[in-house]
């Protein structure tokens, strides 16, 4: 499987201006006839280069240059090569392609009896032959036709200009898509569909038809995902002077899908998990992610489809710049606050370990084998932390000045991170040069702070220091410039008594004074969490119980009762008996607090997940984390178990009541109610029970059932079997139903996502289903870590077995098993045996091979 490289990057030898798609749709058959206007690209390098069109597992039933019948061509591996003489030609191709045997979900694949298309990032390939490549843009007119009573709905790019019958009961559209785009973005439909119509005025007064296709049955499920939508046009237009531009707007639900959605121009393509929701069906986790999505996907309009990239290892230009615009406006929607804490939780939980990890990459690589591998959390999520750093550092209106530069200079482009950070500059003035390590160089940096107070001086002096580990194939890291907020808070007074700052830690170390300083103050770094590093502050006794009390900033709060519970559970860890008296103290004063909202509550008193207590660890003992984090919940539990019973017995209305407030108090509900269990198991079951019976919404439902699944008390089974009853036609919560079990903190777990890979409801064919049961496993540190090695077993079997369908979706399953040098030396043989198991299976995909082989590197 052969590596390609940043540096290897050269310009198309031909371009596409132009390209015609006729399609004669059918399941099982389609054909497709391709009429390619090609011209020689000046800025090409080979002089006479003949023309290069990628294709996977494609065959030309013909090939016509200029009109005429040609067989001059050769076939290079899956590509099709055709000498061409002149500088400009017609090229036509027809093939033929199988939509139902394609069960990667990539190019044209049958869903639930429709026809989708998945074309990012090089599934075009599969239903043309073609440069596919994101810097050859081109514009697209489509012809699509099929049969009418079976597929009544054709949907493609751009907008519709002619429809008829044709014999046979037969019908066809044709689609222009004014916008050159590159192939990537290109999407096609056909099914029966029916739409959620709407439309939306721009703020130039341009009306736009909006519609969501959903099979009939589903339509009254995409209302939310509708208001959502125009949210998120209007917010555009608000924050960013972002119009939309066609006069129609599609997005389609399909309950095959490899990733959350697809931004396909004018026709976003969507796994049916974000768009369909109701409250008996849906948690509140669920309606939000389904704004998130819905509004990154419409996001990309601007940022990756007017302005694309010039070549996949420039991904996060469009992915990182996007989910800090869909983070942006889902903080806007609701609470910041929490918001931030939840992207934060994420980003520790998946990219912390990505980064420390054997496949930990730049957010800008140097070079992959299958680029499918590199939508990671690195790129996306990290990379929009990059984007959220320029922010803070350029203030808002030097930010807009620079994202308007950059929307106005390359529209109609496919451009490099150094364009968008060169646009940022130009229009601010500032230099942003030094921040660029952060797209090259991998790994999180470890910050070190220490706050020393001169109280004869009335003088405070602040000492930084950063380093960043070897990751694979940056043996030495060179300093990373780290934006700081930072405030002192006084020890008695709890007000800020020296303003917040933004403190640029620019060098290997740093210090800095504070003056004017009459109390004992205390540390408030990282505000808001304004870079992505780790903070290791020495703290003085009973300093962080007082931050989480006082701290002005409201992230900075929550990290100090992350941090508290941290040194409790590291204690826990390394089995020394822990004061955890600080602790249950602040989150008592958080649960009594008249002041805080119940969503931050809720935030504030979760303990840091296994997997996050992991990463915090040289040696890696998968049971000392568990007991430690079990018996801090117990204490807790014992503790506080009247304010718990409180706070989960707390109104929140009405199901479909989805205020911040009402969402907040349910989500509260359930934190407490697996905190009260733990302290009292038998009494936990039953509140569980009585919570999970009363429910009239899926979250309080799942977030009983989430609680009961761990307990060995008989409303477990009593619950998951009503559940199952009552939504057995329902996959999506069905999903849901495996997902609980597989994530169970219970021994039993183990035999049970073994009887589970066998329930007639479960398939590897659908990746939702995929995810739900060997994903949510996955990231089930304590049982998927069982000494036994019985997980990784498991989890290397479903690879093994997934991988012969859909290599993209079983390479997502590997991740979990790199972590075996961490781990204590039993159980890492036990992880790299699996690895190599899978890594030596005959006939594995470049998908697979590349996360396994550098797994074991
Ligand atoms: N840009 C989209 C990426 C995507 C994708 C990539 C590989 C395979 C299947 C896929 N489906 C969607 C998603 C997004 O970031 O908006
Ligand atoms: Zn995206």
């Amino acid at each position: 499987h052969a590596t390609i490289r940043r540096e290897d990057y050269r310009p198309p030898d031909w371009l596409v201006p132009q390209i015609e798609l006729k399609f004669t749709l059918g399941i099982e058959k389609t054909r497709v006839q391709a009429k390619l206007t090609v011209e020689r690209n000046p800025e090409g390098l080979e002089a006479g280069a003949p023309l290069l069109l990628n294709g996977d597992e494609l065959k030309p039933l013909g090939v016509w240059i200029d009109g005429n019948p040609s067989d001059s061509w050769t076939m290079k591996g899956d590509d099709l090569l055709i000498p061409l003489a002149g500088d400009a030609h017609e090229v036509a191709i027809d093939t033929e392609i199988n939509p139902f045997a394609n069960s990667k979900l990539m190019g044209l694949y049958a869903s639930n009896g429709m026809l989708c298309t998945q074309c990012e990032a090089e599934g075009f390939r599969r239903i043309t032959f073609f440069p596919d490549r994101p810097d050859v843009l081109s514009r697209y007119k489509v012809r699509m036709e099929a049969d009418e009573a079976q597929f009544p709905v054709l949907l493609t790019n751009g907008n519709p200009v002619e429809t008829g019958k044709s014999e046979g009961g037969r019908h066809w559209a044709e689609w222009e898509d004014p916008f050159p785009k590159p192939c990537y973005l290109f999407a096609l439909v056909a099914g029966d569909l029916k739409p959620n119509r709407d439309s939306f005025t721009t703020m130039s007064g341009r009306k736009v038809d909006l519609a969501i296709w959903v099979r009939k049955a589903d339509l009254p499920k995409t209302q939310h995902a509708m208001d959502s939508l125009k949210e998120a046009m209007a917010w555009d237009e608000r924050v960013y002077g972002r119009e939309y531009d066609l006069d129609l707007f599609n997005i389609v639900a399909v309950s095959d899908f490899n990733m959350g959605a697809m931004e396909n121009k004018g026709l976003n393509i969507f796994n049916s998990a974000y768009v369909l929701a109701d409250p008996d069906t849906a948690t509140d986790v669920d309606f939000d992610n389904i704004a998130r999505v819905v509004a990154h996907e419409y996001f990309h309009n601007w940022s990756g489809d007017r302005v694309t990239c010039r070549d996949w290892f420039q991904l996060s230009l469009k992915e990182g710049f996007t989910v800090f615009r869909d983070q942006s406006f889902s903080a806007d929607m609701g609470s910041a606050a929490v918001k931030r804490i939840e992207d934060v939780r994420i980003l520790r939980m998946v990219q912390f370990p990505e980064d420390s990890g054997p496949l930990s990459h730049p957010i800008r690589p140097d070079s992959y084998m299958e680029i499918s591998n590199f939508y990671t959390s690195t790129i996306y999520n990290k990379g929009a932390e990059l984007i959220r750093m320029f922010h803070t550092v350029l203030g808002p209106e030097k930010f807009r000045a620079g994202t308007d530069l950059y929307f106005e200079r390359h529209d109609g482009q496919a451009v490099t991170c150094d364009d968008f950070v060169e646009a940022l500059e130009d229009a601010s003035g500032v230099d942003l040069s030094q921040f660029k390590i952060w797209y090259s160089q991998a790994g999180t940096p470890q910050v070190g702070a220490k706050l020393d107070y001169d109280a004869e001086a009335k003088a405070a002096t602040l000492r930084l220091d950063q380093r960043v580990a070897p990751t694979p194939g940056q043996s030495s890291k060179q300093v990373m410039p780290i934006p700081l907020r930072t405030a002192l808070i006084g020890e008695e007074s709890g007000t800020e008594i020296a303003p917040e700052q933004l403190i640029l830690l620019d060098g290997l170390s740093r210090e800095v004074r504070f003056e004017g300083i009459d109390e004992a103050p205390l540390l408030s770094i990282n505000r808001g969490f304004s870079a992505p590093v780790v903070v290791h502050g020495a703290r003085r006794d009973g300093e962080l119980e007082r931050l989480a009390q006082s701290d002005t900033d409201p992230f900075a709060r929550y990290e100090a009762m992350q941090e508290l519970a941290f040194g409790a559970l590291l204690a826990g860890t390394r089995g020394e008996q822990a004061d955890f008296e600080p602790l249950i103290r602040a989150v008592r004063n958080t649960l009594r607090s008249n002041e805080l909202d119940p969503a931050f509550k809720a935030e504030a008193i979760l303990l840091p997940q296994e997997a996050v207590i992991a990463e915090r660890l040289e040696v890696i003992d998968p049971d000392a984390i568990h007991s430690a984090r079990e018996q801090l919940r117990k204490a807790m539990g014992e503790a506080l178990m009247d304010d718990l019973a409180k706070a989960q017995s707390a109104a929140a209305g009405s199901g479909d009541d989805l205020s911040p407030l009402a969402k907040g108090t349910r989500r509260l509900r359930s934190v407490t109610l697996g905190m009260l269990a733990a302290g009292d198991p038998q009494q936990g079951a039953r509140i569980a029970k009585a919570q999970f019976d009363a429910a009239d919404n899926m979250t309080d439902r799942q977030g009983a059932l989430g609680v009961l699944v761990s307990l060995d008390a008989p409303e477990r089974e009593q619950a998951l079997q009503a559940f199952y009853d009552r939504f057995e036609q329902d996959a999506l919560v069905i999903d849901k139903w495996f997902s609980l079990q597989a994530a169970a903190q219970r021994s039993g777990t183990l035999d049970e996502v073994e009887r589970l890979a066998s329930h007639p409801a479960f398939t590897l064919q659908n990746p939702n289903r995929l995810r739900a049961l060997v994903g949510s496993f996955g990231m089930n540190h304590w049982v998927f870590n069982d000494a036994s090695g019985r997980g990784y077993r498991f989890v290397a079997d479903m690879i093994i077995a997934a991988d012969r369908l859909n290599p993209q979706a079983a390479a997502r399953q590997v991740p979990p098993l790199g972590r075996w040098r961490r781990m204590e030396p039993k159980r890492s043989e036990l992880m790299r045996g699996q690895l190599e198991r899978i890594a030596d299976t005959r006939g594995l995909s470049r998908d697979v091979y590349e996360q396994a082989t550098k797994s074991l590197a």
